[in-house]
């Protein structure tokens, strides 16, 4: 089963969009398949020059047509995207697929579906997003305030690879309702989404200089280019904690706004009273969905003692059971990874754990195929035990299908336990007692803490993490808020 590492025929090679026209430079990279580790297609990567005319040319479409759309008319343009994206579902699936060797199952019932829906629900919001209005007197008369939105300008968006689509798009389609143009810089090894988007954006009639795309990567390349940009005005980025310390550097020249979306160390917490069964299959998922590449994955499982044994044994036996392979192979459980280059970073921590004196419960290694995926970027799901919370493995984010399970005796306990950390993402608690669910999520230090459920989305909720985990909300009208200046009107009547 192999046909899901093709890419669309379009994307052979795979260029930048800048100005409504697709454009090389003479720098080209190589996007590689992590199932088989062969090159897929040839990237161009874009030059200061480059960056420079895709921010000019976003500047100039603020004052075209797209300027003067209002909010109803660009919630049209953005359905049109969504019904583009849904047109092409399985080209997206395909760039999605080739690109991560993630299954096909999970890049249609998460990534592309989250790419439509990202469109339609920012599309809704926007024509239904009011303003805030205050009436008072003063000794001159009555006075009326009211807020008006306007856009910020041009918005610099940079993802990173692990939901390519899924996180481009939940920035691009807030920036594009809010009346923005925007310059996107997808990570350098998932190039291929979105610059199906950008054919999507190119159908759906989306002015030229709207959507700008540059391929590359980060530190003196097209990412440093675009967020050094004097005429960007905002940023708003995900990736690691790291990467976002030092764009916030840059951006502090200019004081222009950051949005950030940072890194986990996230926590479950198995209570001795939760559905059992269901807790099992939530940690399973909570900690191995698209191989543990997912900001919000637990790589910290804390189960309470009566059931720490028990619980073990059946996450391990639930673990063994994951079949890995091709993405579109019958009864797949886990893909690869992304990269080679990122199996050597988990592979250095898997070495790492057992430094530190961890038991491996199953795991810790490489699986042998015996054919081309042997050259691909797997690695077989992994669970540690016996280490202490201070371990660099309990402390550092993996980024892989790997968990630390520790017992805890007490709520008072856990709650510490899972705020010790420099990150804040989510948590995920399973109980079946509604008072504890309450007690111990809002006194868990984070931006989103699931009960008896993990990754479960409304978009209209505020998403964003703490500590080193982010800065600021996105989502429903903190998206808007974000991507909008909000200016207030004072009227003396
Ligand atoms: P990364 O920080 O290495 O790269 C992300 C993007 O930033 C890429 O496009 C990269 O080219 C670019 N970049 C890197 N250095 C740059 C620089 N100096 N200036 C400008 N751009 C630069 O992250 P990654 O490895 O692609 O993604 C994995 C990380 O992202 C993990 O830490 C994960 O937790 C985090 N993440 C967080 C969220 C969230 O919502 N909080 C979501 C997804 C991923
Ligand atoms: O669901 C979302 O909106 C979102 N931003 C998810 C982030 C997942 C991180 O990998």
């Amino acid at each position: 089963m192999q046909q899901t590492l093709t890419l669309p025929a379009s994307l052979s090679p795979t260029l930048n969009y800048v100005n409504g026209e697709f454009v090389a430079t003479d720098k080209w990279f190589s996007n590689r398949s992590p199932v088989n580790g062969e090159v897929i297609a040839d990237v161009s990567e874009a030059d200061s020059a480059l960056v420079d005319q895709a921010v000019r040319a976003a500047r100039a479409a603020l004052d075209g047509p797209w300027g003067a759309f209002s909010p109803a008319e660009r919630a049209a343009i953005l359905q049109r995207v969504a019904d583009g994206i849904e047109r092409r579902f399985d080209d997206f699936i395909a760039a999605e697929v080739a690109d991560t060797g993630r299954l096909v199952e999970q890049a249609r019932s998460l990534d592309v579906y989250r790419g439509v829906a990202n469109f339609r629900t920012f599309a809704d919001l926007m024509k239904v997003a009011g303003g805030e209005t205050f009436e008072m007197r003063t000794q001159e008369g009555e006075l009326l305030n009211y807020t008006v939105r306007k856009p910020h300008g041009v918005i610099g968006i940079i993802s990173p690879w692990n939901l390519p689509l899924l996180l481009l798009t939940w920035k691009v389609a807030p920036a594009l309702a809010c009346g923005n143009c925007v310059v996107v810089k997808p990570s350098e090894e998932t190039p291929s989404s979105a610059t199906l988007l950008a054919e999507v954006m190119h159908e759906a009639g989306v002015p030229k200089g709207v959507f700008n795309l540059l391929h590359g990567f980060g530190p003196d390349s097209a990412g440093e280019f675009l967020t050094r940009h004097p005429l960007v005005d905002a940023i708003t980025f995900t990736g690691e904690s790291r990467t976002g310390e030092a764009i916030m550097k840059v951006a502090a020249e200019g004081v222009r706004e950051v949005s950030f979306e940072l890194g986990g160390k996230n926590a479950a917490v198995v209570f001795a009273d939760a559905d059992f069964e269901a807790a099992v299959n939530g940690v399973l998922k909570s900690s191995f969905t698209n191989s543990g590449q997912v900001c919000l994955c637990s790589e910290r499982v804390f189960v309470e003692r009566p059931i720490f044994g028990r619980f073990v044994a059946a996450l391990k036996q639930k673990v063994e059971s994951l079949v890995i392979g091709y993405p579109d192979e019958p009864g797949v459980g886990m893909g690869s990874l992304i990269s080679h280059g990122h199996r050597q970073k988990v592979l250095s921590y898997f070495e790492l754990a057992v430094q530190e004196g961890a038991t491996v419960v199953t795991g810790g290694g490489v699986p042998s195929f015996g054919d081309a995926r042997d050259n691909g970027a797997y690695v077989l799901p992994t669970i540690w035990t016996g280490l202490p919370d201070s371990a660099r493995c309990n402390v550092e984010e993996v980024f892989g299908p790997v968990c630390h399970i520790s017992p805890f005796d007490t709520e008072e306990e856990v709650v510490r336990r899972v705020n010790d950390s420099k990150y804040g993402l989510a948590a995920s608690v399973w109980t079946t007692s509604l008072k504890r669910a309450h007690n111990v999520s809002r006194r868990l230090h984070v931006g989103i803490a699931w009960v008896n459920t993990w990754f479960t989305r409304d978009l209209r909720t505020p998403f964003g993490g703490a500590k080193l985990s982010g800065l600021g909300r996105e989502g429903g009208r903190h998206s808007l808020d974000f991507y909008s200046e909000i200016s207030n009107i004072s009227i003396q009547l």
